[in-house]
């Protein structure tokens, strides 16, 4: 059973609203990926909502849950990718950098704008080749140097190579390093080269985020952080088991908004975030 799915039955089963339902509920949103405090302050929130309305049925709390849910979360701005921006995905090995990276540029192609891929995830070989093969299935330039190369100087080089046109970088980075310590030194010299090179830039710095990680995600979030002003998230894999409530920690805590989500390996797989659609999918509406 998917999370979701125990969810929709527990409102299902309960149509007594007591302080027991809020209790259960409150581990239920732990299960589900929520912080305790978090899990624990929407609930009581809840109660005494459903109190003060005189809620006496699981469909009514189910629904004013989801109103509340959709609230906590941040609504972004719909990137409107303009001429020159510089658009930096952050993340670890394995999240999907890579393939978000090509998803962003056909999103820039078929809004008639010129991508520019910038390999610096120098850190292996494989993935520069992995970046060359999405350029050339899309008809996208990308910018790369050898493996251990300077990632900074990819980028630079990427800015350089888009100066005069309405080229839009779209930069690829290592999320690994040999020390924590190392990959926050390398990802601030990036974002100096950007800020000097390109100080007039619209400069967008997107985390990216497996939704199957849970709770580990907002540790992620918390070390980039410390490196660089994150502008939003990108959650990938939410087509997978994912349970999702790691998404209202990244805004009630971390004040992260969700800018895209992505559900499949296909370049076309990716979604703006909707807070009430997935507020609404969260309960099981
Ligand atoms: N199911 C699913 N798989 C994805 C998604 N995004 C990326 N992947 C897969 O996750 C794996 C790692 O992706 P990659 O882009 O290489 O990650 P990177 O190491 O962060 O660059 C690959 O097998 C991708 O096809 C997604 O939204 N859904
Ligand atoms: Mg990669």
């Amino acid at each position: 059973m998917t999370f979701t799915e125990k969810l929709k039955n527990f409102f299902g089963i309960k149509k007594i609203v007591s302080a027991e339902l809020f209790e259960e509920l409150t581990d239920l949103l732990v299960e589900g990926d929520f912080g305790p405090a978090e899990a624990f302050k929407i609930t009581e929130e809840l109660e005494t909502l459903c109190k003060k309305e005189r809620i006496g049925d699981g469909e009514a709390v189910r629904q004013r849950l989801s109103g509340m849910l959709e609230n906590m979360l941040i609504t972004p701005q719909t990137p409107d990718f303009r001429a020159g921006a510089v658009i930096l995905l952050l993340g670890i090995n394995g999240v999907g950098k890579t393939t978000t990276a090509a998803k962003l540029a056909r999103m820039c192609l078929d809004k008639g704008k010129t991508p520019v891929l910038a390999a610096a995830d120098t850190f292996r070989a494989a993935a520069i080749d992995q970046l060359e093969i999405h350029g050339e299935r899309l008809g996208a330039r990308v910018v790369a140097h050898q493996r251990g190369g300077n990632p900074a100087a990819v980028i630079y080089d990427a800015i350089e190579a888009a100066t005069g046109t309405d080229g839009i970088i779209i930069a690829d980075t290592a999320g690994r390093m040999h020390t924590k310590s190392a990959l926050v030194e390398e990802l601030k010299k990036i974002d100096r080269v950007v800020e000097s090179k390109a100080p007039d830039a619209q400069y967008l710095k997107w985390l990216i985020l497996d939704a199957t990680t849970g709770r580990n995600a907002v540790s992620q979030a918390e070390v980039f952080k410390e490196a660089v002003a994150i502008n939003g998230v990108i959650l990938t894999k939410a087509d997978s088991s994912a349970k999702g409530g790691v998404v209202f920690s990244l805004s009630a805590s971390l004040k992260l908004p969700v800018v895209f989500v992505c559900n499949g390996e296909k370049y076309g797989d990716i979604a703006l975030f909707n807070s009430k659609a997935y507020a609404r999918t969260f309960v099981g509406l």
